[in-house]
């Protein structure tokens, strides 16, 4: 495993340095940091030398696995460079995820989707990793029949710049901030929790509502989540079953400050929910920097190293001339 060429996107970002500190710590040595031009040369935490993000750097063919995290538009320029020089591309921006095709994973949930893959998989969104290892158990255990969920999320999630933003700013200056685009009437984050949360738990009819709101808290996504079941579960019987699910840890009162630097989804206040049938309410929070956006892509990696990368790398090989066109 550890011999495998590992390449990181978007090295210098605040997903792009966790990254590289989680690889680090895992033992991989063989991998290699990539970025714009800008921070081409520069020397990184464990001595890595930032490269250059090119074409043709990507597609050179001495890659295994290339973690993306870079914005939209740079994914839909690179990834398929990388793709076409025969590495699996685990991409974190919303450039793919809810193309056909792409299997969008979260391994704890559908981790064996990963594996049917053409060369790239797509890393959900950081609030719906979280509440896809949450709600998973709960709909194994009662179905899933409607899911409310707000937000809480940390200005880490808008990047490196906004967290010196908010180091920056006077304490009185604080506030909230809905800071994504419209997407009709909702923001987009919030249509991407629903249509990703959807296609990961395999139920394209589940109705999702959510409400996305930015706090000023430097690293960790809260949130608060309504389900309705189809089946009754008590508060303690829910407890007991998000406690035995993977990635999960129950505590009383789940905080961002506490999930900061965790692999886990920390979830808490489950109690009925007075406002509805067969409902429970109860909060989460997860660091959105590791098991919301890098830990996620390395499991998915791990998924296909400990896995079939001879097979996952043929089918790349035979699927080359299939990657998705780029967008403009
Ligand atoms: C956010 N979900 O927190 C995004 C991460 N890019 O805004």
């Amino acid at each position: 495993m550890a011999e495998s060429r590992i390449a990181v996107i978007g090295a210098t970002g605040a997903v792009g340095a966790v990254t590289l500190r989680l690889l680090r710590e895992r033992g991989y040595e063989n991998v290699r940091a990539f970025a714009s031009a800008r921070s081409s040369g520069k020397t990184l935490e464990g001595g890595i030398v930032v490269e250059e993000a090119t074409p043709e750097a990507l597609a050179a063919g001495d890659i295994d696995l290339a973690l993306f995290s870079v914005g939209t538009s740079a994914s839909l320029e690179l990834v398929p460079h990388v793709v076409r020089g025969g590495a699996v591309a685990i991409d974190k921006s919303s450039a793919y995820r809810l193309e056909p095709g792409i299997p969008l994973v979260v391994p704890e949930v559908n981790g064996a989707s990963a594996l049917a893959n053409d060369g790239i998989v797509a890393n959900p969104n950081c609030c719906t990793i979280p509440l896809a290892c949450v709600l998973k158990p709960l709909h194994d255990a009662a179905g899933l029949k409607r899911v409310r969920v707000s937000t809480y999320q940390s200005v880490s999630g808008a990047g490196a710049q906004r967290m010196e933003q908010l180091r920056a700013e006077p304490q009185e200056q604080h506030n909230l901030a809905m800071d994504w685009s419209w997407d009709g009437d909702e923001t987009d984050e919030e249509s991407k929790i629903r249509a990703e949360a959807q296609k990961i738990l395999e139920l394209p009819d589940l109705p999702i509502s959510a409400t996305t709101v930015r706090v000023p808290v430097l690293v960790g996504h809260a949130e608060a989540v309504w389900v309705e079941l189809d089946d009754a579960l008590t508060a303690a019987q829910a407890t007991e079953i998000l406690s035995r699910a993977p990635s999960v840890r129950v505590v009383d009162v789940p905080t961002p400050g506490d999930a900061a630097k965790t692999d886990q989804v920390l979830v808490g206040r489950i109690r009925p929910d007075r406002a509805g049938e067969n409902g429970l309410v109860l909060f989460l929070a997860c660091d959105n920097l590791v098991k919301g956006a890098a830990l996620n892509a390395i499991q998915i990696a791990e998924l296909m190293l400990g896995g079939a990368v001879s097979d996952t790398r043929s089918v790349i090989r035979q699927s080359a001339a299939a990657v998705p066109p780029v967008r403009s």
